[in-house]
């Protein structure tokens, strides 16, 4: 299968399609095989030694602040933002037909990335996200922001596995509190409540950024690698400027119909412009 092709070759169900609509989230297994989410998940441990060589800083920290509502004692996770500079084998996951021509069932055929990141969470003391949407980091108008966390090894629910409340996302935006990061009150939506998603290497799961989220502590003995995508349609404009980063308003599929960006090596994209000026 040519992946430079017009033809669209994956789908996703009815079934999923309206699953998604209904509940704001969409677990869609085997999207990789296992034998490339190894690969992956190779790359991204790779990436993460280079780091912690290098003493960069950030790679590791606690975790959201906010995440010692969530559980006690000393809790760690590595993360990295736009992998797809790092290591071209997640240029080339983030751009793969069997990954979007399925999130193009959901968000229509164009497809515009906002950032990547990978989550290692580490053994034992692997630590949590509170509940929370994605909305309040980048709000948008047409509200068509979709996360896809690319599992690259299996997450049961004792690596702390994402955790949805289906349906959420028709309640709009949600009142957050804004102390270690935006998130739901932890007495109103305790994280253990929630739906759990447990996943296998190779799985995607999706879901809107008004779908309200997080996942527990990793309690096992292996680490939890995950990437995740954030995508929108590219009509639909950012309502604040924050939340800017490299790689923001590359096409994964289809094009841009508002590019307004020029011919030249300047050729900043409109977001950057009307944020920054010419
Ligand atoms: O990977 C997870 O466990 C949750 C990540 C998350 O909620 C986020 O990045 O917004």
């Amino acid at each position: 299968m040519s992946v430079i092709s017009p033809d669209k070759t994956h789908s996703l169900t009815r079934e999923q399609i309206e699953f998604y609509q209904d509940n704001g989230y969409l677990h869609v297994a085997n999207v990789f095989t296992e034998e490339e989410a190894t690969f992956l998940r190779d790359e991204a441990h790779g990436l993460l030694k280079r780091h912690l060589d290098a003493d960069s800083s950030g790679t590791s920290f606690g975790g959201w602040g906010s995440a010692k509502k969530v559980a006690d004692g000393p809790m760690k996770l590595f993360h990295c933002h736009n992998v797809q500079f790092q290591s071209s084998a997640f240029a080339r996951m983030i751009v793969d037909p069997r990954f979007t021509d399925r999130i193009a069932d959901l968000i229509g055929p164009n497809i515009q990335l906002h950032h990547t990141k990978m989550f290692i969470k580490p053994p034992e003391q692997g630590a949590p996200f509170p509940m929370h949407q994605d909305y309040p980091y980048f709000p948008h108008e047409n509200d068509t922001m979709i996360a896809a966390i690319v599992h690259l090894d299996d997450a049961p629910l004792e690596k702390g596995c994402v955790r949805v409340a289906p349906g959420s996302h028709k309640l709009g935006p949600m009142d957050h509190l804004h102390e270690g990061g935006h998130h739901l009150s932890t007495d109103e939506y305790p994280v253990a409540e929630a739906t759990a998603l447990p996943a296998k290497a190779g799985d995607v799961l999706v879901f809107s950024y008004l779908t309200a989220h997080g996942s527990g502590v990793n309690v096992s003995g292996d680490s939890r690698t995950t990437v995740l995508v954030q995508m929108r349609d590219p009509a639909d404009r950012p309502m604040t400027n924050g939340h800017l980063s490299r790689g923001q308003g590359m096409m994964l599929r289809g094009f841009d119909p508002e590019a307004d960006a020029g011919t030249g090596v300047g050729s900043e994209s409109r977001y950057l412009r009307e944020t920054y000026g010419d």
